[in-house]
């Protein structure tokens, strides 16, 4: 049968090979490693972990931390989505093509580098919020399998000579972000449309990379996580309505 476009670009069953002899390929795969066991173990038993957001099967947490009076608060995420799977999920987080549909806080976004068909490099603007500067980040991105139903996207910054940090208007902030997801169906059954659920798990450490106003930046991250979340995950399960499920 003829593969659509789509189907082409979904991320790959295993490591690309191109990506293994690359420079960064020891830290990506060391950082993408712990950030995806981190983002499946629970925050039940944890201490310092609190809720602040809850909607249907969405619950976000965070934990409240500075580091020299600069608010750095990890958020974890847990959600279940119906009727689409851990890959299709990961592509539409990890291809650029459609970033700028679900990302409600971008200005700009250049791709700096093309690793391989599972790792780029992407240097991103964001809207200014006031009354701090704006801020922008550069970070590579990798999408990888961990098995046929759980797939993950890992974000982490990293330094580009053609990039250099803090030069123009904008104030480089730090970024790791982890985007983990697993789908499961009844056992027995084929999985489908309509019996497939995915578990996601979200992680994301932004450093503000400069001052920030703590008030306002937690009043930004109370705001902008939950509009995140719930926006990407309605995006993805729009664009695959009608399309064949890909596992
Ligand atoms: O993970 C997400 N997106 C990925 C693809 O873009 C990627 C991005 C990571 C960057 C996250 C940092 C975003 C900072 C945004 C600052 C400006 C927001 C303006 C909003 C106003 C409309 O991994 C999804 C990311 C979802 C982001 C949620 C917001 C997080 C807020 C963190 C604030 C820290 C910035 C400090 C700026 C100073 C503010 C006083």
């Amino acid at each position: 049968s003829v593969l659509t476009r789509d189907e082409v670009e979904l991320p790959p069953p295993a490591i690309d090979n191109r990506l293994t002899v690359h420079p960064l390929w020891p830290e990506i795969d060391r950082i993408s490693t712990e950030q995806i066991q981190a983002a499946f173990e629970g925050v039940g038993g944890e201490i310092g972990w609190q809720l602040f957001a809850e909607e249907g099967d969405m619950r976000m947490y965070r934990r409240e931390m500075e580091v020299d009076g600069m608010v750095m608060d990890p958020l974890k995420a847990m959600h279940k989505v119906r009727g689409v799977s851990a890959r299709e999920m990961c592509h539409y987080f990890f291809n650029p093509r459609y970033r700028y549909e679900w990302e409600t806080t971008l200005e700009t976004m250049t791709i700096v580098e093309e690793m391989s068909s599972d790792a780029l490099v992407f240097h991103q603007t964001f809207k200014r919020i006031w009354p701090a500067s704006q801020r922008d980040a550069l970070f590579w991105s990798h999408v990888r399998a961990s098995d046929s139903n759980t797939y993950a996207v890992t974000n982490h910054s990293t330094t580009n000579a053609e990039y250099p940090a803090n030069t123009g208007a904008c104030i480089r902030l730090f970024v790791t972000v982890c985007l983990a997801c697993r789908s499961t169906w009844p056992a027995g059954e084929q999985p489908t449309r309509d019996n497939i659920t995915t578990s996601i798990a979200y992680c994301s450490t932004v450093n503000p990379g400069g001052w920030a106003p703590a008030g306002v930046l937690r009043a930004v991250y109370k705001r902008e996580y939950p509009k995140f979340l719930k926006r990407f995950t309605g995006y993805v399960v729009d664009q695959c309505k009608g399309k064949q499920l890909a596992l």
